[in-house]
């Protein structure tokens, strides 16, 4: 189903795009959202319940690509918006990049919950990831639309075949994404934190 590029599957280019990242430094717009692109080819494993979350996650990481001809670090955005006082404003650019980090906290939290069942539905583990993770800041509509999507996911068995993964390598991929994107996730936090922004939004 997807394209490897020469060696890799999908799950091994998200893995290897976020160990690329640093966050002992400014981290830089630019490859941030070269990382964050790669996520894009989860949404087709799916199904099509979740195009809108594929709809809402790629534009806004587009906007942020954008936004890196001009501001080169994270750091930068958030400077612009406090300034501006548009930290939360919607569209602004620190609201995206917060958007984005809840989507890739919702995908660890998921492939967290993966590995430590066997379910062959993947509706518990996807609820219970997008439950602590999202739900409590979206709209009552959204979590609907997310719980009606969740009857429509694919089994554990069909998602792996659309991966192009065992069981194995894909535990693997998953944890190498885990342990990648955690001090990335809290690294964007501390943005806000240490700017006295809270993260109840
Ligand atoms: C096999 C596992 C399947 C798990 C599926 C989990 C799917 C969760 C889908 C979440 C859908 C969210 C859709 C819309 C959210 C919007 O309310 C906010 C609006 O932000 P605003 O414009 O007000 O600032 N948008 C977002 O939060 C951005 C996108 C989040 C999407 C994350 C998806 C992560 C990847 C899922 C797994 C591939």
């Amino acid at each position: 189903e997807f394209e490897d590029a020469g060696t890799g599957t999908p799950l091994s280019a998200i893995a290897e795009a976020f160990e690329e990242l640093s966050s002992n430094h400014d981290l830089m717009l630019k490859p941030f959202c070269h990382a964050c692109s790669y996520v894009s080819v989860l949404f087709g494993s799916l199904g099509i319940a979740f195009k809108f979350a594929e709809l809402e996650y790629v534009s806004k990481v587009r906007d942020l690509t954008e936004a890196s001809e001009i501001f080169g670090s994270l750091n930068s955005i958030l400077d612009y918006d406090v300034r501006n006082d548009t930290v939360r404003t919607p569209g602004s650019l620190s609201r995206n990049l917060r958007r984005v980090r809840q989507g890739l906290d919702l995908i660890r939290a998921l492939f967290q919950n993966f590995l430590s069942t066997y379910d062959d539905s993947l509706k518990e583990a996807a609820s219970m990831a997008y439950a602590k993770v999202c739900a409590p800041y979206h709209t009552w509509a959204v979590r609907t639309a997310v719980s009606a999507g969740m009857c429509a996911l694919p089994t554990r068995d069909q998602l792996l075949i659309k991966l192009n993964e065992t069981d194995d390598s894909a535990e693997r991929e998953m944890r190498r994404y885990i342990d990648a994107s955690l001090p990335i996730i809290e690294y964007i936090d501390k943005l806000y934190i240490s700017r006295n922004i809270s993260l109840d939004w």
